[in-house]
């Protein structure tokens, strides 16, 4: 195992991470940027390297600072944690030729899924039901491409190979706007990631997000995590998500489970990942695959009670799973409330002191979080400050200790999310199960203030 590893993160996840590696008996040292000294994890830490000034381009993305702190500080291995340098396939290569392991896939792993034609194209030869659409990247002649989505049928949707998490979309009604939009979608496409290339799906009007969460070592062992349901998100910010997925077949979610599970298997991919569907009508889509641990990850951890970060760097460190499919249960059910600073319906902002915070408490109820009472907010990074996770044994138990802890935090000096959590979580529609995608930009434009 690890003596000592670089933490590449901030915020609640560079905690989470760093509290993993305690319970591993593993050195953490913690990176931070000059806007992130009063960080609880900076303070908490054994070792701690400043790499730069507030901007993350001169922080947390500044590669040779990075890799030049974990040789300062013997560290041999480099946890990335979400956003930032996660999923960038160079920085990965970098680490390991400076001698480093990277706690995530392979560069290669990473950059196949990076690219989502290439993506895509992966799991359909591995027998993952992806959304139907073009066989990989669109051809030049406005024939073929008419051709193409005459034969997926109208609406259909233009995606960027570069882009992903809802950058350089383009949805089309006719055959008319096509052409156009396929032309426009690739001049955005290249000038936002240096390729322009697209691809064309069958544009699913009223889908949910529900994804899958995998685990997989170095010795060709892979297992599925269940499930959870994202779908409660505006402009492509998820809000809350839910584990298990609300009214979804069990076997039909083993059945993808375990097509995930073989495509991992067939691309030697190791590490923490997670397959995304949209779900519509009873059938399961692939859209994308992450190659990172995500923000939600706790509500996995909640219902199966394993621990995805500690494995991640178990299985980063060349050991084998612990735990084998059958072992692996989904018990009860856990959502995750993310709180953010920010006004609860406008969707401002709100970074600065925090005068008082108290996380809430009891039986089922975790909260990740680095904040304190008076800590100060930068207004540099994401706006998320922390999250509210839950289990019960039932979601109506879940949902019951969720509305508890919201009515027991107090977040003080800045304004967050919570009134919006608290309302959704009498929200009569999202209390059924099952909302999809769409429904809370709907329920904001009916609940303007
Ligand atoms: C789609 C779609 C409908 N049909 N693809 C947006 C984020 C990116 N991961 C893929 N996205 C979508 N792809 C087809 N063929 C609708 C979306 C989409 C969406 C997906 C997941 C969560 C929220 C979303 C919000 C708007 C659109």
């Amino acid at each position: 195992m690890f003596k000592k590893i670089l933490v590449a993160n901030r915020g609640e996840i560079a905690l989470r991470i760093q509290r993993a590696c305690r319970e591993l008996g593993i050195k953490a040292v913690m990176v931070y940027s000059e806007a992130d000294r009063e960080a609880k994890y900076v303070k908490l830490a054994e070792e701690a390297v400043c790499i730069g000034p507030a901007p993350s381009a001169q922080s947390y993305l500044n590669m040779p600072a990075i890799i030049s702190a974990a040789e300062v500080t013997d560290a041999e291995a480099i946890h990335p944690g979400y956003g930032f340098l996660s999923e960038n396939a160079d920085f990965a290569e970098r680490v390991e030729k400076s001698g480093f392991q990277f706690i995530g896939p392979t560069p290669e792993s990473i950059r196949i899924m990076g690219d989502k034609v290439s993506a895509k194209q992966a799991m359909i030869r591995a027998g993952v039901p992806c959304v139907p659409g073009s066989e990989g990247e669109l051809p030049d002649d406005p024939v073929l491409i008419k051709r193409i989505a005459k034969s997926i049928g109208y609406p259909v949707i233009i995606k960027a190979a570069g882009g992903g998490g809802g950058r350089g979309m383009r949805v089309v009604h006719t055959e008319a706007a096509l052409v156009n939009a396929v032309a426009m979608t690739k001049a955005e496409a290249g000038a936002a990631f240096g390729n322009p290339a697209v691809y064309m799906e069958k544009f699913l009007q009223n889908p949910r997000h529900v994804e899958i969460q995998i685990l997989a070592d170095k010795h060709k062992n892979a297992v599925y995590l269940g499930e959870r349901d994202c779908s409660m998100q505006r402009r492509h910010q998820k809000v809350l998500e839910e584990s298990p997925a609300p009214g979804i077949n069990r076997k039909l979610i083993e059945r993808i489970g375990e097509r995930c599970v073989a495509a991992c298997k067939k691309i030697g991919y190791r590490g923490a990942g997670t397959f995304e569907f949209l779900y519509e009508d009873g059938e399961f889509y692939f859209i994308e695959m992450n190659t990172r641990v995500q923000v939600e990850h706790p509500v996995t951890e909640m219902v199966t009670g394993i621990d995805i970060v500690k494995t991640q760097i178990m299985v980063a460190a060349g050991e084998k799973l612990p735990f084998t499919q059958r072992q692996i249960e989904v018990r009860g059910h856990a959502i995750e409330c993310r709180v953010n600073a920010e006004d609860p319906y406008k969707f401002i902002p709100s970074p600065g002191r925090v005068t008082m915070w108290h996380a809430p408490g009891g039986p089922g109820v975790r909260v990740d979080s680095h904040v304190y009472t008076n800590y100060f907010v930068p207004p540099n990074y994401d706006s998320m400050v922390g999250k509210i996770i839950v289990h019960g044994d039932t979601r109506e138990q879940a949902m019951a200790r969720m509305r508890t802890a919201l009515a027991e935090t107090v977040v003080e000096g800045i304004n967050t999310n919570i009134p919006l959590h608290r309302e959704l979580m009498v929200d009569a529609k999202f209390m059924d199960g099952g909302t999809n995608i769409h429904y809370l930009e709907h329920w904001l434009e009916q609940h303007k203030r």
